[in-house]
């Protein structure tokens, strides 16, 4: 990971590395964007055999509609599987020290770019479902999430040569994750009818954007069920404390079992705080600790 820049996290943030071959374009495909939007800042580009980018690159792209895409330039693959998973821990490990456990929901996606004009592939071709594989497993990143991008379209080459190139590596590499529901395939072309690196970026900012609402609109009724949780359990919790410090009282002082409950129950709620969602499980203790405090409650008062 090296000296890799270290970002306060943002909830909305999308992260999508560049992954690739050495010299493959993934800095070019960097640049693009960057110069799409009006940045001055570039990723070293090379042109020597080997790989010209030795560390995490983090470059930051401020969208419209808040949401702030950072991408990562990696070093490119062709050393052999060690090297691979090198580059690919540094990544997770980047986005594991950024966003701890929000990691998986951060990697809005991953960009693999392809050298098309190649005609030989390399070894780490070959290796990709390896990548993505990897990547699943350490951060939760399903196909749907991949887009492969294909460079150098514009090498002098008749379009035929190169478009059967593509459908040599779709069935030799890519044919199970190519598919409609699968990885995506993006041509990165020059002229002015081509997909641009910003518009790549941009649709899977819109992916990531209906996934997380998606992802909210499942949480909302679990949301509604602590927030009326929330209020009854304040609402005991009020009564309950009136009655144990009424000084009249004949009832034995709280015990430490009743107050721990109490804790525990307002504690988890966060009562008087912001509403959060739970899943089914934090959903279930709730109600057992509801269930319990309310018991207890109920003993103390049929004590006054
Ligand atoms: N014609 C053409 N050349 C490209 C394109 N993308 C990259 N190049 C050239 O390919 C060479 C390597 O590009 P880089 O962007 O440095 O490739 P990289 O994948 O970042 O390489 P490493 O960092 O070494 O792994 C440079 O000479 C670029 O100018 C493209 O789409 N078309
Ligand atoms: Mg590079």
């Amino acid at each position: 990971m090296g000296d890799a820049p270290i970002l306060n996290p943002r909830e909305t943030d999308v992260v999508i590395p560049i992954l690739g071959a050495t010299g493959a374009g993934k800095s070019s495909f960097v640049n693009r964007l960057l110069e799409s939007i009006g940045h001055l800042e570039r990723a070293e580009v090379g042109e020597n055999l080997t790989s010209c980018t030795d560390r995490l690159g983090v470059y930051t792209v401020e969208l419209s509609g808040g949401v702030r895409v950072i991408v990562l330039d990696t070093p490119g693959f062709d050393d052999g599987i060690e090297s691979d998973m090198k580059i690919l821990k540094d990544v997770v490990g980047w986005l594991r020290k950024v966003y701890g456990r929000n990691s998986a929901s951060a990697l809005g996606g991953v960009i693999y770019v392809h050298d098309i004009s190649q005609d030989r592939l390399s070894g780490s071709s070959s290796r990709t479902n390896m990548h993505i594989q990897m990547l699943n497993k350490e951060c939760g990143l399903s196909l749907d999430k991949v887009t492969f991008v294909t460079s150098k379209w514009s090498q002098g080459l008749p379009d035929e040569v190169l478009e059967g190139r593509e459908e040599e590596l779709i069935r030799m590499y890519w044919n199970k994750m190519v598919r409609p529901e699968g990885a995506r395939l993006r041509r990165l072309r020059v002229g002015a009818e081509a997909p641009c690196a910003l518009e790549v970026v941009k649709s899977i900012v819109q992916d990531v954007k209906a996934e997380r609402a998606r992802r909210a609109e499942r949480a909302a009724p679990h949301t509604k069920v602590f927030v009326g949780l929330r209020k009854k359990v304040s609402t005991i919790f009020s009564d309950a404390s009136t009655i144990m410090h009424r000084p009249s009282q004949k009832a034995p002082p709280a015990t430490e079992p009743d107050v721990r409950v109490i804790i525990t129950t307002v504690g988890v709620l966060g009562v008087g705080g912001e509403t959060t969602t739970v899943d089914e499980g934090i959903q279930k203790k709730l109600e057992k600790l509801e269930k319990r405090l309310f018991k207890r409650v109920l003993e103390l008062l049929a004590r006054v």
